[in-house]
């Protein structure tokens, strides 16, 4: 017979020093946007930027005008604008400007142009949602 000695495991009382709000992490964040991935359409004097830009569903693109002079941006095709009117909510931007889609929930490819240049290839590009 083997003796088992009873182990007798005297539990530390841990005291647990209570948080007192001291330890709060400094996050940094980047000022003005920028988010990787991105969802901005930029307008510069020398076209859109970038061309094609891919976003998830339900995302909301920002055209920024960069540009000097006015544009009017919406969904293709010209000059029904039917495709994905999510676009037409971004509209007429003046230099400076910038503007929204609203939710863009389906998941395809939209088109988009200038109004005032629809046949401007460079102010033409797609916003491809999956
Ligand atoms: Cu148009």
């Amino acid at each position: 017979m083997k003796h088992i000695p009873k182990a007798v495991l005297i539990g530390t009382i841990a005291v647990t020093t209570a948080c007192s709000g001291s330890s709060s992490p400094s996050q940094p964040s980047p000022p003005g946007g920028g988010t990787s991935g991105g969802t901005t359409i930029t307008i510069t004097a020398s076209g859109v930027v970038p061309k094609e830009i891919q976003v998830s569903p339900g995302s909301r693109v920002t055209f920024v005008n960069n540009d000097t002079r006015q544009h009017d941006m919406a969904s293709d095709p010209h000059p029904d604008h039917s495709d994905c009117p999510e676009i037409n909510s971004v509209g007429f931007l003046q230099p400076g400007r910038s503007g929204m889609t609203d939710n863009l929930v389906t998941v395809r490819t939209c088109g988009y142009h200038d109004h005032d240049q629809p046949f401007t290839a460079n102010l033409q590009g797609r916003i491809v949602i999956r």
